[in-house]
């Protein structure tokens, strides 16, 4: 058997545990090797800095794509997070077309919300773009405020029911991915969970862990990063997403007695876990 290659596409935030900086260092943790596609060059993220520099690489990724196509090179999965413009998404569109192998996973984190609003920089036409690119994925992984605003629902904080999170599974569906991982699920106070949905077989199984009152940054790029790893590695789609709702648990906890780290998590503490569990 051939070791499995991942191509990630996503920005650098120099300082900040996210986008590429953890997803090179879990998915390689897994055992994976990972191909990276630097979008942008940020300081740091822009969820919470103020005056960070900013470096587009867009114009970049189409002559990268030709070198890597004219050395025959492809790839198992591609695995995009944080993409910075419309431009961008439709580059992704290009890669998945020139750098894939035949039966490679498509994995999407349309990684542009959270808390209700969208982040910095982003509008309703990106998250039109966004939705689009979702409808090739064989897996999307939004949170509970990326699908209310890709499939047009009205975002709901808490108190979650399995009609409002059915809805939001079927819209995201609707727009043709495979599999959903819909994440920030709350049924009861103290817990949260994702919710794991086979678009195709209709199948829809929750995974649920203590909820822990610190809201976090990085922590999607993180699950995302450690699903692909697990993935990768032969895990289904529901243990992939146990385990990277274990290994993000565990980050926030390395972090929250920490006042002054309040820009990520700690994830590298927990990188021994991650490999185990990943390789049981
Ligand atoms: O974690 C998502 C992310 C990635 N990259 C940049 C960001 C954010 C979230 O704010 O600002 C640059």
């Amino acid at each position: 058997m051939t070791d499995k290659r991942v191509l990630t596409i996503q920005d650098i935030s120099c300082l900040g545990q996210c986008s590429l900086t953890v997803a090179l260092p879990i998915i390689s943790a897994c055992g994976v090797e990972t191909i990276i596609l630097p979008s942008a060059v940020l300081s740091t993220h822009t969820g919470g800095f103020s005056g960070y520099t900013f470096r587009d690489l867009t114009d970049d990724i189409p002559d990268i794509m030709n070198h890597w196509m004219k050395e025959k090179q492809s790839f198992d999965c591609i695995y995009t997070g944080y993409l910075g413009s419309i431009r961008q998404i439709d580059y992704v569109g290009d890669l998945i077309e020139n750098v894939l192998n035949e039966g490679a996973v498509k994995i999407i984190d349309p990684a542009m919300a959270d808390n209700g609003s969208l982040y910095y920089g982003f509008n309703e036409e990106f998250v039109k773009c966004m939705a689009g690119l979702c409808g090739k994925a064989d897996v999307v992984l939004p949170n509970i405020t990326e699908a209310a605003f890709m499939t047009g629902i009205s975002y709901r904080a808490e108190g979650h029911d399995e009609e409002y999170i059915k809805s939001l599974l079927d819209g995201i569906k609707k727009l043709g991915a495979k599999k959903v991982i819909l994440k920030g699920i709350s049924y009861e106070s103290g817990r949260i969970g994702v919710a794991v949905y086979d678009c195709v077989a209709d199948d829809l199984q929750y995974y649920f862990t203590e909820k822990i009152e610190k809201n976090s940054h990085g922590t999607g790029d993180c699950y995302a990063a450690a699903f692909t790893g697990a993935v990768m590695q032969g895990r289904s789609e529901y243990e992939a997403a146990k385990i990277a709702a274990d290994f993000v648990v565990e980050s926030i906890k390395k972090t929250i007695d920490d006042e002054n780290h309040w820009y990520g998590v700690k994830f590298e503490k927990v990188l021994p876990m991650l490999v185990e569990e990943v390789n049981q």
